[in-house]
């Protein structure tokens, strides 16, 4: 799969978007893996170029710069620096972080959009479509919410819905509302370019499935993950849609040629594109020619991303190449699943997240911790998740106690007994079956890279340090050193070749750690192929002063941390989304509904159904049976004798053949969790609310 030699490989990352600061979720997800994946390679002296750049359209942008008072521009301008920033604090080794708002994005995807249009790949449709009368302006699909038509959460996208997952087109949604004026959208007759994602199911089926194309074998489908796979062929068994490839916005990549200033690229035909054009700035900053990388035939294109974007990754993108013409295809999608955090998912709008650029002012110079981290829980296959307490332990146990202690013990010791010459090996100790172990780990390691599987890749490097620290206990140079001397230099030269392993297969891992321990061993120039002959230091090769690779990290800087974690996301309540007001009532309207206090005298689930509860309520002048849909939130037994408010004069309702006879009210969270609202001095059942 690898074993490039003659080739280039083109390593994507996907572009973030530039409407806020990355997390570990992205790290983890997207940047980590490709990062190491290409320092990897480039240490096998591999032709890579590694790109990445800022996503800076779509409404993601324009959202946010409404929520902050600013313009898109300067929202824009803001993250992209941020983002460039926390990337170079974490060692991601981008070539090139560019930007879609660069006038060179924009001619390579107007470019693109043309040819397309001009090869007639795009069918013009009039459809009519969401628009807010007040703002005058058609609206992009994120600007609409509404009720999920799948599980009825109220809040919903008009392109997804973040509760179930599922995704949505604007007029599924129930109730659609505008986000610019909260009032409800008409629907407004408009124009645009259509992708036929229909006509190209056959040749991606047999791609995807078989890696054909064209009668000719491009990859091996067995390479790529599960899960990437899975989520395609649901695609395209559910059929695929036609889908549009403009937008009626303000900010974008003009369609070209049109006089509707408002008319800009999908975010999703635009940002892919970014990938070429972003090759294109490096190419013409280092006298390269783009073609070489996107059109031919020895270039290997990988995309790395999270699992949300495979459809635009497996199946969008490479539709538009097709169909451009002279494109190659990805050998491979590297998705990742999702990354949890302290039990809940992160959340952007809930502000429960570790932020790069607020590590890195918490924990300076630790950015290889993270990293180390993050790929030991890398979601490869499923979702994952980070805790601060495991953090801590793989720091303490793993970095500090096996890494960093056998480094340690090794300088300490070539210092102390050879005042930093590496002292040479007798004949009559050779350890053969160390150094086998050694070049074992780094043929695991190897061949773990090569089939994109980073968290065993990175164990097996570990492992190196494991044999060195057992190594070193099982022969205890430091008894051996007052009797047999010829021994200990056969000891510690060995160590001595160990460590010196170690820091270059750790490079892709840990790039910074693996800088110093170079240093300290004094070795230049390193390479992967090196790491077959196990000897890496000669003779009385000298080697600097010890200083600490790792320190223990303490109670409470984890404890601060998620005392941060909880403070942040409490405080978020700015951030949240809530629902937009009903349309006004009179106090009359008001006056008509009858609410009273009840007391919940008996409960019990409702046969069939997970989400019921049959109650009998108790409301002073009679008892009634009301079904509440709390059966998620509350255990039957807890709830009786608790004081609620009920709607009496709602129509009785007949559900799961039990007549409901009025309405409890509760309160609803953001992420679903219903509560009581129980009153907060002594009332009766009966008393009236008003
Ligand atoms: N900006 C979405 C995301 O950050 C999008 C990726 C573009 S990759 C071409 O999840
Ligand atoms: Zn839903």
């Amino acid at each position: 799969m690898s074993n490039n030699k003659e080739g280039k490989t083109l390593i994507t990352a996907a572009l973030p978007y530039a409407n806020g600061p990355i997390h570990i979720g992205h790290l983890a997800g997207a940047y980590l893996p490709s990062d190491i994946y290409a320092r990897y390679l480039r240490l096998k002296g591999e032709e890579v170029l590694f790109i990445c750049g800022s996503d800076e359209h779509g409404a993601a942008i324009t959202l946010r710069a409404k929520k902050e008072g600013k313009s898109p521009k300067e929202i824009v301008d803001l993250y992209h620096n941020i983002n460039k920033k926390a990337f170079s604090d974490f060692g991601i080794s981008f070539d090139i972080f560019h930007r879609t708002s660069e006038p060179i994005h924009h001619k390579t995807a107007q470019d693109f959009f043309t040819t397309l249009d001009e090869k007639g790949e795009f069918e013009i449709k009039r459809s009519e479509q969401f628009y807010d009368e007040e703002y005058n302006q058609f609206l992009a699909d994120r600007y609409i919410t509404g009720t999920c038509p799948k599980c009825k959460y109220e809040l919903a996208y008009g392109d997804q819905c973040e509760n179930c997952g599922s995704s949505l087109s604007p007029n599924e949604l129930i109730n659609p509302i505008s986000t610019l004026s909260g009032k409800s959208p008409i629907l407004k007759e408009t124009e645009h370019w259509y992708l036929p994602m229909e006509k190209h199911e056959n040749w991606l089926r047999r791609w995807i499935e078989d890696g054909i194309l064209d009668n000719k074998k491009l990859h091996d489908p067995k390479f790529w993950r599960k899960q990437v796979i899975g989520q395609c062929k649901s695609w395209i068994d559910g059929g695929l849609k036609s889908r549009a490839m403009t937008r009626d916005l303000d900010w974008g990549v003009k369609v070209p040629n049109q006089e509707d200033e408002n008319k800009v690229l999908y975010v999703w035909l635009d940002a892919p594109i970014g990938y070429i054009s972003a090759t294109k700035a490096w190419c013409k900053e280092n006298n390269k020619e783009w073609k070489d990388y996107w059109q031919s035939e020895n270039t290997r294109l990988l995309h790395f991303i999270g699992k949300d974007n495979i459809v635009f990754h497996c199946i969008i993108f490479p539709i538009l190449l097709k169909t451009h013409g002279d494109f190659i295809l990805p050998e491979n999608v590297i998705a990742n699943e999702f990354l949890n955090l302290e039990g809940k998912k992160i959340s952007t709008s809930r502000n429960w997240a570790v932020w790069l650029h607020e590590y890195i002012e918490s924990f300076p110079e630790r950015g290889d911790t993270l990293r180390y981290v993050l790929t030991s829980i890398a979601p490869e296959t499923k979702d994952s998740e980070f805790t601060w307490k495991d953090f801590q332990a793989r720091n303490n146990n793993e970095l500090v106690a096996i890494y960093g202690n056998f480094i340690n013990r090794v300088l300490v010791l070539t210092q102390k007994y050879y005042k930093g010459i590496v002292p040479t090996v007798n004949p009559d100790f050779q350890y053969l079956s160390i150094k086998n172990e050694v070049l074992q780990s780094v043929k695991d390691c190897s061949a773990k890279l090569d089939q994109f599987q980073f968290r065993d890749a990175q164990a097996s490097m570990l492992n190196i340090a494991r044999i060195g620290n057992k190594f070193l206990a099982d022969e205890e140079p430091w008894k051996k050193i007052k009797t047999s001397e010829k021994e200990v230099e056969s000891i510690m030269n060995t160590a001595l070749q160990i460590a010196a392993n170690l820091a270059i297969a750790s490079l892709p891992f840990l790039p910074e750690t693996s800088a110093k321990l170079l240093k300290l061993l004094n070795i230049e120039d390193c390479n992967w192929a090196s790491l077959k002959n196990f000897k890496q230091l000669k003779d009385h090769h000298i080697i600097n002063e010890p200083t600490l690779l790792f320190s223990n990290i303490e109670d409470t800087e984890v404890e601060a941390q998620q005392l941060k974690l909880d403070s942040n996301s409490s405080q978020s309540n700015t951030n949240k989304k809530y629902l937009p007001m009903k349309s006004e009532i009179t106090f009359d309207d008001f006056q008509k509904i009858d609410l009273r206090i009840g007391k919940i005298l008996s409960a019990e689930k409702v046969e069939k159904s997970s989400k019921l509860l049959k109650l009998e309520v108790d409301l002073g002048f009679e008892k009634r049976i009301i079904l509440s849909g709390i059966a998620k939130h509350y255990n039957p037994e807890d709830l009786i004798g608790k004081l609620v408010q009920v709607v009496i004069n709602l129509s009785p309702r007949k559900i799961m053949g039990i007549e409901s006879q009025g309405m409890i009210l509760m309160a609803e969270s953001e992420d679903g969790t219903l509560s009581l609202i129980a009153p907060d001095k002594t009332i009766d059942a009966g008393d009236h609310i008003s």
